[in-house]
């Protein structure tokens, strides 16, 4: 099979000189004089999808990756032609279809730069072996041109000079530069001369990305079948690429407030005794933590939706006890049902015809951990509605509040290619087709129905799912993890890599294994690793249990402070980390920042791996080293307050940054407005009754947001939610904070306490609400001020 674009290759074939043109609204087609039709949907202004069929007709369009509720709909269509090439022109881009090969050129409407254009362009090589077209693009890369995307890739952040597969794939301690791996996200945005693009390839075939590693010009990507089918997104700001998409593929609902809470899982905790074992000394060392995860053991012979009775003989029991003590109890659910006539799962799924069977009739079968093993087909409705029943008992009854979707790539164990053979029938929701076309999105639509199954019976409370493998628009159904990383310094710069990687492809709601999965970290490996996994959105240790124990009491005394310290600091965060997912969520806003993605007009962070910015305003960099003191680091540009001395620094410079090992780099962006919580041991132990604003002082603007709810249900969907949007503004002796309040929730505290860092002036006088206040009154005193969460606008005078 080829697997490249080259143009030397003398199997490609290429459309030839365009014959007729239709326009049908927004729908424009190109047919040319050998069958090819290039479809071109204006979808916003900024947002162009080209799909081209070989054949002269196009399949059926389906797509599970696109959100239904999606934004469309442009202010501006225009199009035009002349000898040599049709134009077509929205407010944002032009786009130049050359006549004699179909080729295509796109250009910023305002400034009429280029912007990204076909070289080859579309071509294609027939497919003895599948049928249908191997679909290829290539467009030319530009003078300095850099890449980012493509999902859980452990490589460099900027993918220029590498070549990618997208195969979701069961990669037990994978390394850095391993490809694939458990994802396929085919979408990555292009960066140059100041202007970001991104490109949504929807192909759920075996697809390949080629950024100037094949041809140093040469940006390419394919796919082993389907049809060429792309989305163009436009910035110019990378920022608004990554929002379209994340807007194009569709983000999650708010999680329940605990599921950001730590989370802590072994490779196995059993039986119930030392379940509570591990729970109680969580408490008892007062760290806290929200979540507890059963791995595979717990089952009977690993059969799903089952529970082994030596080991949790009452699992109802357990479950309660556990919540009570404020744990919220997550069960591992694997793809694969046990071949066993005894079991009612596999009964019910056999009767029912929901297995996946070979081409010629026989049933799919593999071992995984139970043993020899049907599985589901996921891609078929009446299969997904069935899942979701399943979980009725485990989440109704027994109380068990996630769910972990393992090994759904699919993996199949001692078989080549660990998955599925290709032959594999799939219904892919009324288009049926071959494993070759399912195997990308096996994992998703078994998370989507699991997601389904949850929300149905944990309603009027929020579900939570964490799976394995994902495709795009995964993100709207469940969370992450990177699977299988390993205890080394090296895993954790991957994990940092990765989780920004995953934001900046859609997915915001990851986390890698703590400490890593296989082998076993030393405690400072650990503490460095937990310091930063509280600013990853999903924050839960996890190792295979082989060499020995991953608790935060598997070190010592040092270790354990430093741990808690910095679990301390994500639960006093948890306002402001509720508040960035409400802005992934509603805003489709990244929740992790690459430094590329925050201010990509400085040239210093398109290289840049280790710093990012968590939320929108605390700049972050994980110490990656053993004995390290500090390290160097870049300090984006703006002005920046150390969090820990709360000094500021000017950015737009590398320096060097104290952090012994109870310690790291984070700074917060000057103006910035950080709500905290008091330090709980798990979500909801305190009644909020007072919420702390640190107040990080500018000279000049700067908006924070503060979003709250009910940290569960759904009443914030009727409107029962508050959003506060803080406007600062500071003078040299003077700082006011304007609040602009919307939604109905009302909180359990009745005020502020305000703490002002940074202040130039000796505080003289405070107006609330344009009225001056006795200083005592609000308990003015070493610049911290008590006021009611009320007001709408607050005065600081020196
Ligand atoms: O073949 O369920 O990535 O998190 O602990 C190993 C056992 C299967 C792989 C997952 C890992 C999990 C483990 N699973």
């Amino acid at each position: 099979m080829i697997l490249n674009t080259e143009l030397e290759y003398k199997g490609n074939l290429f459309p030839s000189n365009i014959t007729s043109y239709k326009k049908d609204v927004d729908v424009l087609h190109f047919s040319t004089s050998n069958n090819v039709i290039l479809k071109l949907t204006v979808l916003r202004d900024s947002m162009l999808r080209f799909t081209y069929t070989t054949v002269g007709k196009f399949e059926r369009d389906f797509s599970y990756a696109i959100n239904e509720d999606a934004s469309r709909g442009y202010n501006h269509l225009e199009i035009n032609d002349d000898d040599e090439k049709y134009v077509v022109t929205t407010s944002k881009l032009i786009c130049h279809i050359h006549k004699s090969d179909l080729r295509v050129s796109l250009y910023d409407a305002v400034d009429k730069t280029i912007i990204c254009e076909d070289e080859l362009g579309f071509h294609w090589e027939e497919s003895y072996e599948l049928g249908g077209d191997i679909v290829k693009m290539s467009k030319a890369a530009q003078n300095g041109e850099s890449y980012y995307g493509l999902g859980d890739k452990p490589q460099h952040l900027n993918l220029k000079g590498r070549r990618f597969e997208n195969w979701a794939t069961d990669s037990y301690a994978f390394g850095k530069d391993t490809d694939p791996i458990y994802k396929a996200i085919p979408f990555y945005t292009g960066l140059h001369n100041g202007k970001s693009y991104g490109i949504f390839f929807d192909n759920t075939f075996r697809t390949y990305f080629d950024f100037c590693s094949e041809r140093r010009n040469v940006t390419s990507f394919w796919a082993q079948g389907g049809e060429m089918n792309y989305y163009f997104i436009y910035g110019p700001k990378m920022q608004d690429v990554v929002t379209s998409y994340t807007d194009l593929t569709g983000t999650p609902e708010l999680p329940p407030l605990w599921a950001l809470g730590y989370h802590q899982c072994k490779w196995s905790y059993y039986p119930e005794s030392n379940v509570k074992e591990i729970t109680s000394k969580f408490r008892e060392l007062q760290i806290p933590c929200d979540a507890i995860y059963l791995d595979i053991d717990y089952m009977e012979g690993f059969r799903c939706f089952t529970w082994s009775d030596e080991y949790f003989p009452n699992p109802k029991r357990m479950v309660k006890e556990l919540a009570d003590d404020g744990f919220k109890t997550v069960v591992i659910i694997d793809p694969g049902i046990k071949i066993d006539n005894e079991y009612s799962v596999f009964r019910e799924g056999l009767e029912k015809d929901y297995f996946c069977k070979r081409a010629d009739g026989p049933y799919m079968k593999g071992k995984v951990w139970p043993g020899e093993c049907y599985f589901p087909d996921f891609t078929r409705p009446e299969v997904r509605e069935w899942w979701a029943g399943l979980f009725k008992e485990l989440v109704e009854e027994i109380g068990v509040k996630g769910v972990w979707n393992d090994m759904n790539e699919p993996a199949v164990m001692d078989v080549p290619g660990k998955t599925f053979p290709p032959d594999v029938r799939h219904d892919y929701d009324g288009n049926p087709c071959s494993h070759n076309k399912a195997h990308n999105i096996y994992g998703m639509q078994m998370a989507r129905a699991t997601y389904h199954g949850l929300k149905r019976y944990n309603y009027p409370k929020r579900p939570f799912v964490i799976t394995r493998s994902a495709y795009s628009g995964t993100q709207r159904y469940t969370s992450t993890w990177m699977g299988d990383n390993v205890a080394s310094w090296e895993h954790l710069q991957i994990a940092n890599i990765q989780a920004q990687r995953l934001a900046l492809s859609g997915f915001s709601f990851a986390g890698s294994d703590i400490g890593g999965f296989a082998e076993q970290p030393n405690g400072e490996l650990y503490a460095r690793w937990i310091q930063l996994g509280v600013f990853h959105p999903f924050c839960r240790t996890h190792s295979s249990g082989d060499h020995g124990d991953q608790e935060p009491w598997a070190f010592d005394e040092e270790i354990i402070d430093v741990v808690r310290k910095f679990i301390e600091i994500r639960y006093q965060l948890l306002p402001y980390l509720y508040t960035s997912f409400y802005q992934y969520s509603e805003d489709n806003v990244p929740m992790l920042k690459s430094l590329v993605l925050f201010d990509q007009d400085d040239a210093q962070t398109h290289y840049r791996t280790d710093e990012f910015i968590f939320g929108n305003q605390i700049l972050v960099c994980p110490i990656n080293e053993p004995n390290a003191k500090g390290r160097r680091m870049y300090i984006p540009r703006g002005e920046w307050y150390n969090f820990w001395s709360k000094n500021m620094v000017v950015g737009g410079k590398e320096m060097w940054v104290d952090a012994d090992l109870d310690s790291m780099p984070i700074f917060v962006k000057a103006g910035a407005v950080v709500p905290r919580y008091p330090i709980q041991q798990y979500v909801g132990e305190k009644v909020i009754d007072q919420l702390n604003l640190d107040v990080y002082y500018k000279a000049g603007k700067e908006d924070s947001e503060l979003y709250e709810d009910a940290d569960d249900g759904y009443d914030y969907t009727k409107g029962r939610y508050s959003l506060k949007k803080f406007n600062l503004a500071g003078t040299e002796d003077k700082l006011i904070i304007r609040i602009h309040k919307r939604g109905q929730y009302i909180t359990t505290y009745d005020t502020f306490k305000i703490n002002l860092y940074g202040l130039p002036f000796e505080v003289k006088s405070i107006k609330v609400d344009n009225e001056y206040v006795d200083l005592k009154d609000v308990q003015f005193e070493n610049n911290t001020l008590v006021v009611t969460k009320e007001f709408t606008n607050l005065q600081i005078k020196g």
